[in-house]
């Protein structure tokens, strides 16, 4: 019988690092009869919608805030391969619980400062030009605990409120032009169909530049959980101006102060005075795998991979330590590279053995460099709870364990 897998031979001819990959590893894997269970019984049928294997049990982690509504669960980012978050796995932030809306009763109410208010419906929308294009989601509350030395224990804790998805919909910059913007108009409100009717002012600089009134996620119709059947994306800006659910834009001529711009989502300075309306999410980058709960066993070759993402354009640059900041290597960044979306990293490593500390650190088009928590805490005191973009540490033992570590 010819066996499947590629032969040790064959394995250690492709590549100077597959070599050292494949030495790492004890031994050839015996003349497996492990598929043959499988080979001789005729498989499942096609189904009418998919799901995972079985074997299969990523989830989102979940933590109940207030109300089991008023919640958030977390992308397992250690758990997810390439840039692109499988939608089931996509964090949630809800102030108000999933709202179920039927697409043939939802419209988009546009009014205030326009020539001609309109409504659209689900398939006027659908019948305007339409684009897809790659971007993260990220609450600002995001990476919170990492203001405190140690900061979370992992990677869905310390970082799991951000994903990425390509996202389908029409510029709304279209629709806004369909409408008519009078000349005195400056900002928009974006408000939600759900309970709480969240709302958020944004810029008309914003909204006409790159905002996108959003039907589809990751080529199928965008889930219940982010914002069925439209959503707000604004590339880049932080999660909560992402109104999902949407049912009505108003122009105005200045932002609304409403209390998600103002009892929440600021920043409060040490001298007392808070920033307001602090839109771009700062580069970031943290190392997924090996991150915080796994474990790496013995010495030999590890690949170092993990997610930069910057709120004001591309990703130029990730370096990676692997000596805690002593040295620092240029990472490999997968092509394509796209404005504010997840930009995945990888690091060949061959680990000794010895415990060390592994950090990344990116830098965005913009010469924007991920600050230490020490330099950000310079900048920012330590009273603001969002938009803590700090270096992340993973402290790796002699005997493989990956832990937080202190920086
Ligand atoms: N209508 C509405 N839009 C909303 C929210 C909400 O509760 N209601 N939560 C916001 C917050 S705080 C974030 S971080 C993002 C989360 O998007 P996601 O749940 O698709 O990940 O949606 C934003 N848009
Ligand atoms: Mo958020």
């Amino acid at each position: 019988m010819q066996r499947r897998s590629p032969t040790r031979r064959a394995f250690l001819g492709s590549s100077a690092l597959a070599g050292a990959a494949w030495s790492a590893c004890q031994a050839p894997a015996p003349e497996s009869t492990a598929d043959t269970a499988s080979t001789g019984t005729l498989g499942s049928p096609v189904s009418r919608y998919g799901q995972r294997s079985p074997f299969e049990n990523a989830t989102r982690g979940v933590r109940t805030t207030l109300t089991p509504e008023a919640a958030s669960s977390r992308t397992p980012l250690d758990e997810t391969y390439g840039i692109i978050t499988p939608s089931a796995l996509h964090f949630e932030r809800h102030h108000a619980g999933v709202p179920e809306i039927d697409p043939a009763n939802h419209e988009l109410m546009i009014h205030g400062l326009v020539e001609r208010p309109m409504a659209f419906s689900l398939e006027d929308i659908k019948r305007l030009p339409s684009v897809s294009r790659v971007h993260f989601v990220e609450c600002s509350g995001n990476s919170g605990g990492e203001w405190s030395p140690a900061g979370a224990p992992n990677v869905s804790l310390s970082h799991g409120l951000a994903s990425c998805s390509e996202w389908t919909g029409v510029p709304l910059r279209i629709l806004l032009e369909e409408a008519g913007v009078r000349p005195e108009a400056g900002w928009i409100l974006a408000e939600g169909a759900d309970a709480c009717l969240m709302q958020r002012s944004i810029t008309l600089e914003k909204a006409m530049d790159d905002g996108l009134v959003a039907y589809g996620q990751n080529g199928e119709a965008i889930r219940p959980e982010q914002g069925y059947p439209l959503r707000l994306i604004l590339p880049g800006w932080e999660g909560n101006t992402n109104v999902k659910w949407l049912r009505r834009i108003k122009v105005t001529e200045g932002p609304q102060y409403v209390k998600d711009e103002t009892s929440k989502y600021t920043e409060l300075m040490e001298d007392g005075t808070a920033w307001i309306f602090t839109f771009e999410m700062d580069a970031k980058s943290v190392i997924t795998r090996p991150s915080g709960g796994h474990s790496i066993g013995s010495p030999g070759f590890v690949e170092i991979s993990g997610l930069a993402w910057s709120g004001r354009g591309k990703i130029a640059r990730v370096e990676v330590s692997t000596d805690g900041g002593s040295s620092w290597s240029d990472a490999e960044l997968q092509a394509p590279v796209y404005s504010r979306a997840f930009t995945r990293f990888r690091l060949p490593w061959e680990w000794d053995g010895a415990e060390t500390v592994l950090l990344s650190r990116c830098q965005d088009e913009t010469g924007y460099v991920q600050p230490t928590r020490a330099l950000l805490i310079e900048e920012r005191g330590t009273k603001s709870a969002y938009h803590c973009n700090r270096i992340k540490g993973w402290r790796v033992a002699a005997d493989g364990s990956v832990t937080s570590a202190e920086v």
